[in-house]
Formats: C-alpha cells, sequence, structure tokens
C-alpha cells in the first residue's frame, strides 16, 4: 500500500513525465554526488577550492535574478481570504493553468524528491514539507536551507500531515512564470523560475505564506523576523525578534559584533529570516528558527558590515549571481579590498571597475548552513525554541520614523507593525526605492487577508501573560545633504541596549504622541561621530509629517472592510488625536 506522499509523487510524475525520479535522503555522499553532476553540465562553477573549499558559483537566466512578487498568487476559495494584499485566482482556474504547464514539463529529465523538516528535527513545533523539482540546484540548495533527507520521511512515517510543493524550472520565461499558493490544500506550485524564494519552496512560500495561514488556525506565528539573543556583561541573555523588509539589514542584525567601545556584549544568532513562535504555558512567545541555512543578500557583506557572515560563507557554501576574479574567488560591489581590476560580471561576461555596469547582480545570494556562523546561538536547535522579551518593526525610511520608540502596549504595538511602510529594495523586481506599506515586513508573505492577519496578532497577544514589549526602529534616517544620521551595523547595539533595559525595567522614557521615546541621554553616544543635533532629529517628532502619515495609513487600512479589526482604525485614530 503505498504512503500518501508515495501517492502524491506518482500523481505528479503522471503529469510531469520525468525521465526518473530520486527520492533524496539527505546524505552527504548524495550532496557530493549532485554537485559533480552540476558542475559536468555547468550548472555549477567550481570556486577556488584552496580559498573556498566547497563553494560553487551558480547564475540563473538573467531574467530570473529575484522573487516575482507579480507572478505570485494566494488561491483560497473565497477571494476575500487572500485580501488585497495577495494577488489572487480561483484554484480552479489555477490549476488548469499551471497544470498545463506542468503537463509533461520533466521529460527527460530527473525528478527530485525533496522531504524535509521546517524547525529543529526534534522540536513539537516543526513541520514537514516535500518538494518536488527538476532542478538539482534546488534540491542541494533545501538541503543547505532546511533539515532536508530520510530524517523528514521517518518523522512523516505514513501520515498525510504536510506540505506539498511541486516546482518545475519551465522554459524559466516570465511569461511562464506563476508561483501558486492553495493554502486551503496545503499546496504550492510554482513553476518557471528556478530562483530564491520563488523555488526553494520551504522558505517564502511554506514556512510564511502558507506558514502564516497554518498558524491562525492553530493558533501561533509565522514571521518575517530575524532572532538574536543579546547577551550581557552579566551573563543575563534577552531573546529579541525583529522583523525587516527584504534587504533592509536582518542578516547583518542577527550575525551583529558589538563594537569596540561596546565590550563584554554579545549577540547570539537563532535565525536571521523566519521566526515561527508559539505561546508557551507559560504565557511567553516562545520562537524557533525554521530554517538551517541562510540565504542571504551578497552586495554589502563585508568585514565591517558583517564579519560573521563573512566566515561563515568560507566554506560549503552556493554562491548565485556573483562576479567572479581572475582568481575563481567570488565578488561583490561593496567586498573587502579594491575591486579586482578585472573580472566576470554575475553574467560571465568581462568586467573592469570602468565597465560601469555592476560586476555582481544587486540581488546575488549566498546559501551557506547556519551550523558555520561563528555567532550561532548555543540554543538555535533547542526544540522548545526560546522566550522572546521584545520585537522590533523596522522599515528603511529616510526621514520621519525616530531611531527607536515603544509602543504603549500590545494592541499599539500591533498597530506600530500595521502601519509600517519602507522603501523597496532589489529583493523583489520592480522599482528600488519607492516606499510602501509593507505591514509587519510581510506584505510579501502574509498568505492571507492582512485584516484577519492584524486581528490574529491582537487575540493571540490575549494569551500572552508575558507579551513581549514592541518597538520600532529606524537605522536609515538620512540628513539634507543624504547623510546617514545613525552609523548603524554594530552600534545598533546601542540601541539594543535601550531595548533590554526596557524589558527588565531599569530604564526610562519619555512618554510621547508616538509612544515611548528615549530620553536621548539614555542612549550611549560616547565616541561616535553624531552630534546632538543629529540626535534631536533622531527622536524628533514632526508633526506634520505625522499628520500626513496617518492619513497614509488610514487610506491604507481603508483597503480591509469589514476585515481591518476596529482596534486598529482606532489606534490610528488616537493617534491623529494626541499629534
Ligand atoms: C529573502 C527575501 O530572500 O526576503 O529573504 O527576499
Ligand atoms: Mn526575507
Amino acid at each position: 500500500m503505498p504512503t500518501p506522499v508515495e501517492q502524491w509523487v506518482e500523481e505528479c510524475a503522471q503529469l510531469t513525465h520525468p525521465k526518473n525520479i530520486h527520492w533524496c535522503d539527505g546524505s552527504e555522499a548524495e550532496y557530493q554526488s549532485m554537485i559533480h553532476d552540476m558542475l559536468e553540465t555547468g550548472t555549477l562553477i567550481e570556486l577556488n577550492q584552496k580559498e573556498y573549499p566547497g563553494c560553487y558559483l551558480h547564475r540563473s537566466d538573467p531574467t530570473d535574478v529575484a522573487r516575482t512578487e507579480h507572478l505570485t498568487y494566494v488561491c483560497t476559495g473565497e477571494r476575500q481570504d487572500a485580501g488585497p494584499n495577495n494577488n489572487w485566482m480561483a484554484p480552479a482556474e489555477a490549476k488548469t493553468k499551471v497544470g498545463a504547464l506542468f503537463t509533461g514539463a520533466m521529460q527527460g529529465r530527473t525528478m527530485y524528491v525533496v522531504p524535509y523538516i521546517m524547525g529543529p528535527v526534534a522540536s513539537p513545533y516543526s513541520q514537514i514539507g516535500v518538494e518536488i523539482t527538476d532542478s538539482p540546484y534546488v534540491a542541494v540548495s533545501m538541503r543547505i536551507m532546511t533539515r532536508m533527507g530520510q530524517a523528514a520521511l521517518d518523522r512523516l512515517g505514513s501520515s498525510d500531515n504536510y506540505v506539498k510543493g511541486l516546482h518545475g524550472l519551465g522554459d524559466l520565461s516570465p511569461e511562464r512564470r506563476f508561483i501558486m499558493h492553495f493554502p486551503e490544500e496545503r499546496l504550492i506550485w510554482s513553476v518557471g523560475s528556478g530562483y530564491g524564494g520563488n523555488a526553494l519552496l520551504g522558505k517564502k512560500c511554506f514556512a510564511l505564506r502558507l506558514g502564516s495561514y497554518m498558524a491562525r488556525e492553530e493558533g501561533w506565528l509565522a514571521e518575517h523576523m530575524l532572532v538574536v539573543g543579546i547577551e550581557e556583561p552579566s551573563g543575563r541573555t534577552t531573546y529579541v525578534a525583529a522583523a525587516f523588509p527584504s534587504a533592509c539589514g536582518k542578516t547583518n542584525m542577527a550575525m551583529l559584533v558589538p563594537p569596540a567601545s561596546q565590550q563584554g556584549y554579545k549577540v547570539w544568532t537563532v535565525g536571521e529570516d523566519i521566526a515561527w513562535m508559539t505561546p508557551g504555558p507559560d504565557g511567553r512567545l516562545w520562537a524557533i528558527n525554521p530554517e538551517a541555512g541562510f540565504f542571504g543578500v551578497a552586495p554589502g557583506s563585508n568585514l565591517r558590515t558583517n564579519p560573521n557572515v563573512m566566515k561563515t560563507i568560507r566554506q560549503n557554501t552556493l554562491f548565485t549571481n556573483v562576479g567572479l576574479t581572475p582568481n575563481n574567488t567570488p565578488y561583490w560591489e561593496g567586498m573587502d579590498g579594491p575591486p579586482p581590476f578585472e573580472a566576470l560580471d554575475w553574467q560571465g561576461q568581462p568586467w573592469t571597475p570602468e565597465s560601469f555596469t555592476k560586476v555582481a547582480h544587486p540581488n546575488s545570494r549566498f546559501t551557506t548552513p547556519a551550523y558555520q556562523c561563528p555567532s550561532i546561538s548555543p540554543e538555535w536547535e533547542n526544540p522548545h525554541g526560546v522566550p522572546i522579551s521584545a520585537i522590533l518593526f523596522g522599515g528603511r525610511r529616510a526621514n520621519l520614523i525616530p531611531l527607536i520608540y515603544q509602543s504603549f502596549n500590545w494592541q499599539h504595538g500591533v498597530f506600530l507593525g500595521a502601519s509600517m511602510a519602507s522603501e523597496t529594495t532589489a529583493a523583489a523586481t520592480g522599482a528600488v526605492g519607492i516606499v510602501r506599506r509593507d505591514p509587519m515586513a510581510m506584505l510579501p508573505f502574509c498568505g492571507y487577508n492582512m485584516g484577519d492577519y492584524f486581528g490574529h496578532w491582537l487575540r493571540l497577544g490575549e494569551r500572552l501573560a508575558q507579551p513581549p514589549l514592541i518597538f520600532r526602529v529606524n537605522w536609515f534616517r538620512t540628513d539634507e545633504a543624504g547623510q546617514f544620521l545613525w552609523p548603524g551595523f554594530g552600534e545598533n547595539l546601542r540601541v539594543l541596549r535601550w531595548v533590554l533595559g526596557r524589558v527588565h525595567g531599569e530604564i526610562g522614557a519619555a512618554e510621547t504622541a508616538l509612544g515611548y521615546l528615549p530620553h536621548p541621554a539614555d542612549i550611549d553616544v560616547t565616541g561616535l561621530d553624531v552630534t546632538s543635533a543629529a540626535l534631536q532629529e533622531l527622536f524628533a517628532v514632526d508633526r506634520d509629517g505625522w499628520r500626513e502619515a496617518v492619513a497614509g495609513q488610514q487610506e491604507f487600512f481603508k483597503q480591509f472592510g469589514e476585515r481591518l479589526p476596529r482596534a486598529m482604525w482606532q489606534e490610528s485614530e488616537s493617534l491623529a488625536h494626541r499629534l
């Protein structure tokens, strides 16, 4: 009697007609043999094995270099359940349309069956997925990003409680690219892209879009958040989760190295992109990192911005769309040292510093195992997770939003997350630098109507006897000349120390229209090139600017109609009133 997963694999094979089917066991030998095959076909290029042992370069199709939100759909029976925040297609129409693209799509190719666990192998909060793919690059990437192979099949047994993901490269044409989510069936269909979040289905598709849908049904949260443990000189460690939109420094904050002035502090990495958080029996919120690796943005990474990631990616790492030096090492804009005199760009074309083009694609990435990270937390695989004391919501905003402020309470904190906006980045196709609403940094990732999502957050807070404190942060304020007002990176620890002070009731705050703001004297700026005028600006409340912002927030809220919880609207009215 075939198990449910065997049955489903058979159905997919009948649809896509692969030449053969390979069930991935997740072993090292299997990984090496797949790498070997991809070196033969040119899908991977071997990097300098002395300097970057176990590292390879992949170049994706030039039209397939970032998540494509406009081709990503949530296919619920009722359009309203997907909400105005998602593209929607009726499930039957989606199956017909995309089914046609899958018909015979794997002819002459190998179908890889990739069973995987999202979360630590033995955690009660972990979930199982199976991705079927015709891309060996996707299969090996899944081995880095998840607990992949036999362990997942063993945990699944003959159960049908897993998320199904069917992925095919198709012809890679954006015309025939669709990333379809069927949350009511716990099913994902992705065709026409081999890149990142479009193709590694455990990540955005499962851990966030389907995850958020499942989390609402089951009473937990699936969020676009890093998780860190901040250890103080006293030895006390406090866990903080932080939501930032894509390519806004989550990986850097997750691996923050305290600057020389902050000796005795240590930041431990639990996760750098996604957190699954559940109320525990003690009334606290407990978080696990569902992933096992980092799929991070390469450009801008260097020994100053993120020394830990630079050490992490020196071995066993797949690089995608970075440049290549004559020494066969990876290169990207903002990497340490002078640019190479000559190199190959991300498409393999000759490049020199005079080329006036980017050597690496702005969304070029590394895929690397989390355990290699020097700052990985000893608790990162704790099956019970870590208790979260504070949640930060941060966007990339040149003006208006202070460096940090704290919400009055949980409900106000949910409003701070719900009213967040940020400038767009290269992580998704489309214009860069446009301010768009991005509640909780989840706009591209919430698998259901965001009005209902805000309601879910509000209700979940009621179950927490000790809810995390909620803050908004903005590392990206600039002055009139466009210069950053705050140095950011490791120096953000100075701001995080205020968070710890608030969590432990050890530091005061000023009550303002926006929320609790730090007394500027409580942010330690000794040794920094931050003038008191800059500090004033970082904590100023521009009332006119805020009145305009509230009007914008309300416009955004209106599109959710009856699905918007009254409390969210009331919060925006109260803010307007306080201004
Ligand atoms: C990511 C993203 O890849 O947010 O993490 O785009
Ligand atoms: Mn992300």
